[in-house]
This record gives C-alpha cells, sequence and structure tokens, in this order.
C-alpha cells in the first residue's frame, strides 16, 4: 500500500555534505519519492515536543540536546510501504544491534552512538501523520492520492 513517512536527517548527517549527499542517493535508489523536503534547526522545546513519548526516559534529555545542537534535514517520504521500508533501510535504534545485521543499514554504516543513529523514521501510520503534521502543517495529507498516482504513471 502507497504509504508516506516522515524522515528526519539528523544533525551529524547534515553537517557532512558527503555523508548527506549519500543517503539521499541511498533513499532514491529504494524508489522513494521526495514529496517535501525542509531543512531547519529545532530549539530544545521544539525537540522536547517532537520527542514527548519518550518523556522521562534515561535518555530523553540527551536526545533533545542532539536534535536541537544543529540543522536537521525533513522529508516526506512515499513509496509502497513507506512507513517499514524507511526504518528498515535505516536499521536498528542501539548500535550495538547493527553488528548483528544481515544486510547493512545507515545506522549500521555511518551511525555513531545509540542517540547519534543518523535518521528518524515514524513508526505507523498515526505517527507519520503526527509527525508530518509537525514539520509540515501547511501539508496537506489527503493530497496523498496525487503522488500515488505519480508514482504508479512513472
Ligand atoms: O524510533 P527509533 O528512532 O528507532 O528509536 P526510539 O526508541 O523511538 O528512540 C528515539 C530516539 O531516542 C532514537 O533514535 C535515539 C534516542 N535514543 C537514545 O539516545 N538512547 C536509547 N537508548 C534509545 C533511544
Ligand atoms: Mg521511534
Amino acid at each position: 500500500m502507497f504509504q508516506l513517512t516522515l524522515c528526519i536527517l539528523k544533525p551529524d548527517v547534515v553537517r557532512s555534505p558527503r555523508l548527506f549527499h549519500e543517503i539521499i542517493e541511498l533513499i532514491l535508489q529504494r524508489q522513494f519519492i521526495f514529496v517535501k523536503s525542509k531543512r531547519l534547526q529545532l530549539n530544545s522545546e521544539r525537540a522536547g515536543e517532537f520527542y514527548r513519548e519518550h518523556q522521562g526516559k534515561f535518555f530523553y534529555s540527551r536526545l533533545v540536546h542532539y536534535m536541537s545542537c544543529g540543522p536537521i534535514s525533513c522529508h516526506i517520504l512515499g513509496r509502497d510501504n513507506a512507513i517499514q521500508e524507511w526504518r528498515s533501510m535505516l536499521g536498528p535504534t542501539k548500535v550495538f544491534k547493527t553488528i548483528f545485521e544481515a544486510e547493512s543499514t545507515i545506522r549500521g554504516q555511518y551511525g555513531v552512538t545509540d542517540t547519534r543513529n543518523c535518521g528518524h523514521g515514524s513508526d505507523s501510520t498515526e505517527t507519520a501523520q503526527r509527525e508530518i503534521k509537525f514539520f509540515f502543517p501547511e501539508f496537506d495529507m489527503k493530497s496523498i492520492s496525487k503522488y500515488e498516482n505519480l508514482l504508479a504513471n512513472n
């Protein structure tokens, strides 16, 4: 099923033009379409709001600090099964788990720590809707069929 998901490339990726370009290329090779893109910097309040489901966890403050330490690159990605496909391209959250992966993932190749793990991907259709709205309030989720057709006619 055609889906939209929110992809964030985190500050370490945006800071390195070479890595940024490499990851964009990987995404394109996997047949995603870039529906909308935006580069911005979150303040700690906004970063905390985005990750509010993790409030109270031991890693929350380092996560909020990291996500507001520099510009991030946000993308609405579309393709068949986009939510799961983008998360499986990203790989496991925790760096040590990437050692056991059969195929290399973005986090496995370029992740530095559990926090500095290159990217974010929505984990369900409800989350994707909420997260897309967070960064792209002007985007009309009902226009999804337009992008589905774009892909179908390709
Ligand atoms: O969805 P995903 O990003 O793979 O992981 P979550 O469990 O939702 O955690 C969100 C975010 O929090 C993760 O990408 C890095 C950070 N984090 C951390 O710094 N340390 C952990 N032990 C777990 C998560
Ligand atoms: Mg998550």
